[in-house]
């Protein structure tokens, strides 16, 4: 009698916890960012330069964004406004220099309090450690594609063998399966270094991506004739900017043998710092693919025209970009097979970003930092699967500022009330009319790498009014319908006049709004110059 009940209890007990009803989980978020990946170089956005079937699943199994952007196109700058909710001039971080201040509040210290798990793997690039991470294992600084350097939380400094892609994918995989608590929700946050200059791609694509040729942007040539001076002293130019060796990977005794003279007085040493950190394994197969590069390289090159010459530097920056892209890319697919196979997939956020935007040629120039689109909008891609409908696509002017109200909201926390963005959940659930309609951008890194001058300026759907300022004091204007290149600058068209004040209005609307002020850009120019004073720039 006593085993009957005894029995009895038991499968009712059982009975009970089976199949009582579950209570929802706070949705896991995982955020995936990469490191100066361009929107041309995702196919879900653009199928002309190269595949990117994992990618393209976050946007077929949710939203595709085709109007996020940045608030200031440059890489530290742009985490310190993703992990606070806040432009720079308040965050304070406003270039790469000045070192982040950790008495901000980020989101993942607001999630950790309220029962997250938090993990950090890979780039962050900020000086110093992230705050409200249970785990991370970072680059230092920039970090190194080969063989690389990490700051980890529990170990201190080590150097890890492989290739860096490939390495925070392992080491994103196996926190996900070893070290996660199944009782807590979680933010993980998988940062590539990829696709950073200088581009060294994996032994493993090394065969498909050095044999291929890429179509030219139709702007390859333009010398900025139509724009002001700041696009015409910007220092970003494929063929005089870019480094023979240290981008293009020409061996330094090619330069020598061909009489080519390095770009810049670092570039040789560029090239022996990165290619220099391979294993005698690893160097064999670099200089075995790279070495026939060269060869042909070598035999063409005293016959080359400048116009050749910049083709053959446009071919070889995407062969390396792309092929760096290609290991993101199937990181990106083992996260996520990772996810499906382990019941993982319907409670979790998983977003796709980049930085900022990048140029692939267009104008002549590779990197980022203007307010122009290629530099100014950036690559998301986000699924959810119990709230956003597969396959759709959204044209709203999201920016990186978006994300900590969005997460905070998803966690069902309340932000703090000093954030400035706008959450992206009403957009993800179908309905955001009301969203902003004009993007406010203010970049500050200047006198510096590549030389772009320090501009803020608006972005409107129709429209791009730009003021560049510090050595010089010039206004733009873009309409972005007609002159989807920004070939002209409008600003002193009488066409536009009208156009022209509205938006000067809603400029100086805006910098109250962000509480951003000439007070503030001088200031900001005073810290420069002390930074600068003291070599650190
Ligand atoms: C390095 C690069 C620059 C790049 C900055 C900032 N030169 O200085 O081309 O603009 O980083 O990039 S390199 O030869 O050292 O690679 S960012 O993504 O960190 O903002
Ligand atoms: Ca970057």
């Amino acid at each position: 009698k006593v085993l009957i009940s005894l029995l009895l209890f038991t499968s009712v007990a059982v009975a009970f916890f089976a199949f009582r009803p579950k209570k929802q989980k706070k949705p896991n978020i995982v955020f995936i960012m990469s490191d100066d990946h361009a929107y041309q170089a995702i196919s879900a956005y653009d199928k002309r330069l190269t595949k990117t079937p994992n990618i393209d699943r976050i946007a077929k199994e949710g939203m595709l964004f085709t109007n996020a952007c940045v608030t200031n196109s440059i890489c530290a700058p742009s985490r310190a406004v993703i992990l606070t909710g806040k432009h720079s001039h308040i965050n304070g971080k406003i270039d790469n220099y000045f070192p982040f201040d950790s008495t901000n509040i980020t989101f993942p210290q607001i999630l950790q309090a309220n029962g997250y798990q938090t993990a950090m793997f890979g780039k962050l690039h900020f000086g110093n450690n992230p705050k409200g991470f249970d785990e991370f294992q970072i680059l230092p600084d920039q970090g190194d594609y080969y063989n690389p350097d990490f700051i980890t939380k529990k170990e201190g400094r080590k150097k890890l063998l492989g290739y860096v892609t490939d390495i925070i994918t392992d080491l994103t995989i196996n926190w996900l399966k070893n070290e996660r608590d199944e009782d807590k929700p979680f933010f993980l946050a998988y940062l590539h270094k990829a696709p950073h200059r200088e581009w060294l791609p994996a032994q493993r694509h090394f065969k498909e991506y050095l044999q291929k040729t890429f179509p030219e942007p139709t702007t390859l040539f333009d010398n900025c004739e139509g724009r002001g001076r700041a696009s015409k002293e910007a220092e970003m130019n494929l063929l005089t900017h870019m480094n023979w060796a240290g981008d293009s990977k020409v061996f330094p005794e090619n330069m020598q043998k061909l009489g080519i003279k390095e770009s810049h007085p670092y570039d040789i040493r560029f090239y022996n710092n990165t290619v220099g950190r391979m294993n005698p394994e690893q160097r064999k197969a670099w200089d075995e693919a790279y070495g026939k590069m060269n060869d042909e390289f070598v035999k063409k090159y005293p016959t080359m025209t400048e116009k050749e010459k910049m083709q053959w530097r446009y071919q070889r920056y995407m062969q390396d970009y792309l092929a760096c892209i290609a290991s993101v890319d199937d990181g990106v697919g083992k996260v996520l097979d990772f996810l499906k196979q382990n019941n993982l997939e319907e409670n979790t956020i998983v977003v796709y970003t980049s930085d900022q935007g990048f140029y692939l040629g267009e104008h002549g120039w590779f990197d980022k930092r203007f307010i122009f689109d290629e530099s100014f909008k950036t690559p998301l891609l986000v699924k959810w699967p119990t709230v956003i409908k597969p396959g759709s696509k959204n044209t709203k002017m999201v920016q990186n500022l978006d994300f900590a109200q969005t997460f905070l909201e998803a966690a069902g926390i309340k932000a703090p009330s000093d954030m400035q963005g706008e959450s992206l959940i009403p957009i993800f659930k179908g309905n955001g009319n009301k969203f902003r309609d004009a993007a406010y951008y203010h970049y500050y890194e200047y006198p510096s790498v590549h030389m772009v001058k320090r501009h803020y300026g608006i972005v409107t759907e129709k429209y791009k009014l730009v003021h560049f300022y510090y050595d010089i004091d010039e206004w733009e204007l873009y309409d972005r319908i007609n002159d989807k290149n920004e070939m002209k600058n409008v600003y002193n068209d009488p066409k536009y006049a009208a156009v022209k004040k509205e938006l000067h209005q809603k400029l100086a609307q805006l910098r109250v709004k962000y509480k951003d002020s000439e007070t503030l850009d001088k200031k900001y120019i005073e810290k420069y110059k002390e930074l600068e004073g003291s070599g650190k720039i």
